[in-house]
């Protein structure tokens, strides 16, 4: 497998879907196939927060969400856990400031897609050098999804790197919905990551085609 190149990471970041058991009141797979079809490009498995799924549980509902994503082409990624992404062979991994660093991951990942959140341009700069092929900023507005995030952000920072002249792909998120999406895209990132405006919605499937709509444009 050849490392990823940033024309395909852009496009596959454009409608970012992260889902874990506990941030879903339906089954996770049926609000999983109603987010394929409503049209996500990219997904991570985020097994986090309180009631989360442990050991073989969490392998299990892993293993049948990749199940999913690879019979329709969507790339799947692993959140922290490199264990688990590197024995189901996902598509890639995300890790935060407090996890091993990218260069460490990058070393057990090989060539698999490789994702940093960031909260500062040296944080960015960092990840940049130590291998990542994309960068996760936020959070860019308010969110309760995430138990220890940090205060809303707003687009500064992606406009700041952007000025700066960093090209990397780059995707906003935290409390992104198909109403504020536009902000995000308009400020230079290249794509949405949401949770909950997708995995509690009324209807996936709506809620999900809405996003694309803002994000396309
Ligand atoms: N990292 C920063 S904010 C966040 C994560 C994982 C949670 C995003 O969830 P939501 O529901 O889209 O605000
Ligand atoms: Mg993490």
């Amino acid at each position: 497998m050849e490392i990823i190149t940033d024309a395909k990471m852009r496009e596959l970041l454009k409608v970012y879907f992260i889902l874990g058991s506990t941030n879903c009141t339906q089954d996770p797979l049926e609000v999983m196939h109603q987010a394929i079809e409503g049209g996500i490009t990219l997904f991570q498995y985020r097994e986090k927060g309180t009631g989360a799924l442990l050991g073989e549980d969490k392998y299990k509902l892993a293993q049948a969400i990749q199940k999913l994503c690879q019979q329709h082409q969507i790339p799947f990624i692993v959140n922290d856990d490199v264990d688990l992404a590197l024995s189901l062979n996902a598509d890639g991994v995300h890790i935060g400031q407090e996890d091993e660093s990218a260069a460490a991951v990058r070393e057990k990942i090989g060539n698999k897609i490789l994702g940093v959140s960031v909260h500062t341009r040296e944080q960015a700069y960092e990840a940049i050098q130590q291998g990542a092929d994309y960068l996760g900023l936020g959070p860019v507005f308010s969110t309760t999804t995430k138990e220890d995030a940090k205060a809303a952000a707003g687009t500064a920072l992606i406009q700041t790197l952007r000025k700066e002249g960093l090209t990397i792909p780059l995707v906003g998120i935290g409390g992104i919905t198909a109403e504020n999406a536009p902000l995000v895209m308009a400020a230079g990132a290249d794509g949405v990551s949401v949770i909950t405006a997708i995995s509690l919605a009324d209807s996936v499937i709506h809620s999900t085609q809405k996003l694309c709509q803002a994000v396309y444009g």
